[in-house]
């Protein structure tokens, strides 16, 4: 057992857990904001949790490659009555995926359990209102803004690049008051990475888990896989299992998807496996 936790819940990170996408965007990548509204957005959070989601990530800013910012009131407006209504009225982790420090305050008051910071907590006042939580935070790596970050993505080596990154904002959240153990690390997928560096990190998976944190990670429908298989994005199932698999082999124990039982599914196979004798 190792049981951590995530605001009012705890988890056993000794078990994968799936981490079901909630998008409250009009724009979003691969649901095409079908969720938008508040009551589709609890239809789809309770059928997540009958699947077996251990956590329900809800989003307000759109991070796919090239989209546009939002104003901090319209994320507080898209992301908070979503919490609330969740919180309301499921026993169910939430995390809130966002960057902004006012959305973090806002979340932690409604009972959210888990910050996820595709920017690691380097906007201006993240860190400090992150601190006052108390809530577990995932770092995650980018490298460039999502307007940029595609454009000729180029590392030294990228498995001690992004470790080095995350290690750098790991200091910057002790500093803060954030303690180690609250933190989880994703090397984020997709970020400012060609096909072979998210490949690389996802084979090296272990090398975060030896840094001695939990590792999250996003893989579901992205465009690595797309980019392996040759399929578009409403037919990525398999392969984001076939990765996410890879991913659970090499130490990862949370995991964002879109398909929920799928993967709850998988894990629960592969996890029974490596637990018998
Ligand atoms: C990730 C993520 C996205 C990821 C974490 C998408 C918000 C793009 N990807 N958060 N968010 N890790 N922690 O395709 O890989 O889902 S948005």
């Amino acid at each position: 057992m190792s049981l951590i936790p995530f605001g009012d819940k705890s988890l056993d990170l000794s078990l994968p857990h799936v981490m079901g996408i909630l998008n409250v965007t009009p724009d979003s990548f691969s649901d095409g904001g079908a969720f938008n509204s508040l009551d589709s957005a609890l239809r789809q959070t309770e059928r997540m949790i009958q699947e077996g989601a251990s956590i329900i990530d809800v989003g307000g800013e759109s991070t796919r490659p090239g989209a546009a910012p939002v104003s901090v009131q319209q994320e507080l407006d898209r992301v908070l009555p979503v919490i609330e209504a969740i919180k309301k009225r499921f026993d169910i982790v939430v995390s809130v995926d966002t960057s902004t420090a006012d959305v973090m305050k806002g979340a932690a008051f409604l009972n959210a359990g888990l910050i996820n910071d595709v920017r690691a907590l380097e906007r201006e006042g993240a860190l400090e209102v992150a601190a006052s939580t108390n809530l577990p935070v995932c770092l995650m790596h980018m490298k460039g803004t999502p307007q940029t970050m595609q454009d000729q993505p180029d590392y030294h080596s990228v498995v001690s690049d992004v470790a080095a990154y995350l290690l750098a904002r790991v200091d910057a959240c002790e500093k803060a008051g954030i303690e180690r153990d609250r933190l989880i690390l994703d090397v984020g997928i997709g970020f400012g990475k060609t096909l072979a560096h998210n490949l690389s990190l996802v084979k090296h998976t272990e090398h975060f888990r030896k840094l001695g944190f939990e590792v999250l990670v996003g893989l579901s429908r992205k465009t690595m896989i797309g980019e392996v298989l040759g399929l578009p994005v409403e037919e990525r199932l398999y392969g984001t299992m076939g990765a996410n698999a890879s991913a659970y082999m090499k130490g990862a124990r949370i995991f964002r998807v879109h398909d929920v039982r799928p993967h709850v599914e998988m894990l629960a196979l592969m996890s029974r496996i490596e637990r018998e004798v």
